[in-house]
């Protein structure tokens, strides 16, 4: 048996923030977010952690399939932004969903998080488990540095996730690649906490995030292509084969130079940068979640898409799946 998709879901905070809004307490402007990054608006935490989001997530999961949290067998919360380091976001999901069976950890992959934790979770269900939520949550406004126009205007918090199950007699994962890039790592840093105890003192990078803007447009327009046509190679699939692509949200222009460099059809980039800005490791979770609804994307008739996570580490890959 193989692994599949049978729900996914999303919550964001309600609280939503504008362009306009955003130029009332820093200089900038929505023409200057608009036409950079195709950012329109953000939802923004009035007081919900990381693990309200993916609870709420995770309880809509178990919903759609009257699903009892009992029959679960592992939780993965792919997160930069945990309410705590102990306990973990999935073990705060496991105890409020009543997980009761469930093991259950977070996965620090940054905006290539949920892809590495559904690629991790697709090898538990081949290895015998039943059923899991891969889950990506963030509250990315905590750690933002609000007197940094060129970093606080492009992210947004929310949650997005899914239920996998062992269910399928066809192939989930195609073809897939992920990557990590270790030595590129201090162009995209955040949480760096230093060494303090009676025996040192050693300040680390900054806390909030710290981000080369050029470094990583460059990376993710040179390093991620690349990437997506060796995972088209290695299943022996043309570019035109594939229904739709889900890539992180991070900036429209980078999504526009990708499709560009892979010769596929720009239309089959989904986008809801728009809407939610950049939501990391919630970002493709939070798509996936929005395309089923609103009928482009149909669980259960092996529409072939591309998944792509690209971000801090440096980390990056693909997922070519059925779904
Ligand atoms: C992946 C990416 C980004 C990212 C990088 C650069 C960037 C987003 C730089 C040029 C600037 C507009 C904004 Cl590719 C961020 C993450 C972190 O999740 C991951 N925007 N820009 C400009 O002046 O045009």
């Amino acid at each position: 048996m193989f692994a599949k998709i049978t729900a996914a879901a999303h919550a964001c905070p309600s609280h939503i923030v504008s362009n306009d809004q955003l130029s009332t307490i820093m200089d900038t402007s929505d023409e200057w977010i608009f036409s950079r990054t195709g950012i329109k608006n953000r939802h923004i935490s009035t007081g919900e952690d990381t693990s309200d989001l993916a609870i709420k997530v995770a309880q809509k999961l178990l919903d759609q399939k009257g699903l009892d949290a009992s029959e679960l067998d592992f939780i993965i919360v792919a997160t930069i932004t945990p309410d705590s380091q102990m306990p973990s976001v999935a073990a705060r999901v496991q105890a409020a969903i009543g997980a009761e069976r469930a093991f259950a950890y977070d996965l620090v992959a940054a905006c290539s998080g949920f892809v590495f934790a559904l690629s991790t979770a697709e090898k538990l269900i081949l290895a015998g488990q039943q059923k899991g939520l891969v889950i990506g949550a963030e509250v990315f406004s905590k750690i933002l540095d609000w007197s940094d126009r060129s970093t606080a205007v492009l992210f947004g918090d929310g949650a997005g996730g899914v239920l996998l199950e062992n269910a399928s007699s066809t192939p989930f994962v195609i073809a897939e690649e992920l990557r990590t890039d270790g030595s590129r790592g201090d162009k995209l840093t955040s949480g760096a906490t230093g060494v303090h105890s009676p025996f040192a003192q050693v300040d680390g990078p900054k806390a909030s995030i710290q981000m080369d803007g050029r470094a990583i447009f460059d990376f993710a327009t040179r390093d991620v292509p690349k990437n997506m046509l060796s995972v088209l190679t290695k299943a022996q699939l043309a570019v035109e084969e594939v229904d739709y692509f889900l890539l992180h949200q991070a900036n429209s222009r980078i999504l526009d130079k990708m499709a560009k460099k892979i010769g596929a059809d720009r239309h089959k980039f989904l986008q809801n940068m728009a809407e939610y800005g950049n939501t990391s490791a919630a970002s493709i979770p939070i798509l996936l979640s929005e395309s089923i609804e609103s009928g482009k994307l149909s669980l259960g008739i092996n529409q072939k898409i591309i998944l792509s996570g690209f971000g801090g580490g440096l980390t990056w890959g693909t997922m070519l799946i059925q779904l």
